[in-house]
């Protein structure tokens, strides 16, 4: 707290990029001054590479440079998943390959639940399949009454190329629907070899993404809300 108070910046990560050059030059996120008012000064930062490919020479004859200065000026904005009040949500689902959208919406109305979103706060509306989401998506976005859209939906190849056209419509109109509406529009769409894969994602051993996207909308939502609204 002391650190932060003072405007200290901390290094949440460091992602290693290589220039043109082939130097390995590093991208920083930086968190600043979270809790009190930043001053305007530069702070020294520490840069320790997470990646194991900066263990080469060349790595560790830069490694003695490796400090350099920031401006503590930035300011971090991002969403809350914990300040949900107020918050409403439109889940647009997809009927097709039931079997899965059920447990996905149930996930993302279970992740709402443990999020404090009121259920009289959510509006689920299912559509045929993954393609029809977008049109959906784009109108409730339009209509002012939700601070994000979650789209869930299962798309699985099967023996044609009925899937490619699914699933890239799918993605890209939901992308419109956001970019169109102003407001976001959630890809929790699941894009699968087979159904065991879907339903690994569907509650089964690799979790419930449906219950993932309903968090990012409550992220999104609350960023909107509280820092980006024009
Ligand atoms: N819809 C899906 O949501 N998932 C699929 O896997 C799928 N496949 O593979 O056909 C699917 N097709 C239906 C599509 O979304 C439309 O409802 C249909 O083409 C009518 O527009």
């Amino acid at each position: 707290m002391a650190a932060a108070a003072a405007g200290a910046a901390t290094v949440l990560s460091c992602i290693p990029t290589m220039s043109t050059t082939g130097i390995a030059t590093y991208s920083t996120h930086l968190a600043v001054g979270l809790t009190s008012k930043v001053s305007n000064k530069a702070y020294k930062i520490q840069v320790t590479p997470l990646c194991s490919d900066f263990g080469s020479n060349a790595n560790r004859r830069r490694s003695k440079s490796n400090t350099f200065t920031v401006s503590a000026a930035a300011q971090l904005l991002t969403g809350s998943i914990t300040k949900t009040e107020g918050l409403h949500f439109a889940v647009v689902a997809a009927r097709f390959n039931d079997i899965v959208t059920k447990p996905l919406v149930e996930g993302a109305l279970e992740a709402f639940r443990r999020h404090s979103v009121r259920e009289e706060d959510i509006d689920v509306i299912w559509v045929p399949g993954s393609f029809e989401i977008p049109l959906v998506a784009q109108t409730l976005g339009k209509s002012g009454k939700y601070h994000a859209v979650l789209c869930i939906g299962a798309v699985v190849r099967g023996a044609t190329t009925h899937y490619d056209a699914v699933a890239n419509s799918a993605a890209s109109g939901i992308v419109s629907a956001s970019l169109n509406s102003g407001i976001p529009c959630i890809f929790g769409v699941l894009t699968c070899e087979n159904m065991e894969q879907a339903l690994d994602r569907a509650g089964g051993k690799v979790g419930n993404k449906g219950a993932e996207a309903a968090v990012t909308a409550i992220e999104m939502a609350s960023l909107f809300q509280h820092h980006i609204k024009c």
